[in-house]
């Protein structure tokens, strides 16, 4: 699939706001594979496509997930967590996009998860960071990705910040992400 494609995908599906999200987080993924040396046009189009099914609604998302043969523990689970494993089953099964790095990144650019490659570990960090993300703390996060951290301790910052704030609502935690949690975690001394 071109980049001028999906641009026209997500334009036709996604209301304004997230449009112009999902370019930001295109540019911001061809940045961070720039410094990081990951691949611009794998980083630009699943930064393009990742969040094509945010607005799916629940009942078809869950067919996906039976359809797809997608983790049964998905159907325990809201929008959050189903929009990025559905669009990536849709990009392969419905755009035929299979390339599977662009798959993988936009399939785990929520959760992140244990032993991610180059590329989603740059669509995770700039979903995060994007130029007009507001969280507390995200500017912290941007400081250390560009001053040059590295993808692995930025991932780490990234989980402990989301899952606190999970915790805090009283949200329930996807193992996935907890997963993810753990692995980038190199402050334990094991
Ligand atoms: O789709 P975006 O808003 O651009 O960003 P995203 O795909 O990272 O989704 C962020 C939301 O997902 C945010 O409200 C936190 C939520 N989230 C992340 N990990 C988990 C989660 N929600 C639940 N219930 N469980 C998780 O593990
Ligand atoms: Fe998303
Ligand atoms: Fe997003």
């Amino acid at each position: 699939m071109d980049k001028s494609f999906a641009i026209e995908l997500i334009e036709q599906k996604l209301p304004k706001k997230r449009f112009e999200h999902s370019l930001r987080v295109a540019e911001t993924a061809v940045k961070l594979a720039e410094q990081y040396e990951g691949d611009a046009e794998k980083a630009e189009l699943a930064g393009i496509l990742h969040d094509f099914c945010k607005y799916d609604d629940l009942a078809s998302m869950y067919q996906n997930v039976t359809q797809y043969e997608l983790d049964s523990k998905l159907l325990s689970y809201g929008s959050e967590i189903l929009h990025g494993p559905v669009c990536a089953a849709i990009m392969k099964h419905q755009y035929h996009l299979n390339d599977e790095d662009v798959l993988l990144a936009i399939a785990h650019h929520t959760t992140g998860r244990q032993q991610m490659t180059k590329n989603e570990k740059i669509v995770f960090i700039a979903d995060y960071i994007e130029p007009r993300r507001t969280t507390k703390g995200v500017e912290e996060i941007r400081d250390m990705v560009y001053g040059g951290i590295g993808l692995d301790k930025t991932i780490y910052e990234i989980s402990k910040r989301t899952v606190l704030y999970l915790v805090k609502k009283d949200v329930n935690v996807y193992q996935t992400t907890i997963d993810c949690l753990n692995y980038y975690n190199f402050n334990d001394s094991k």
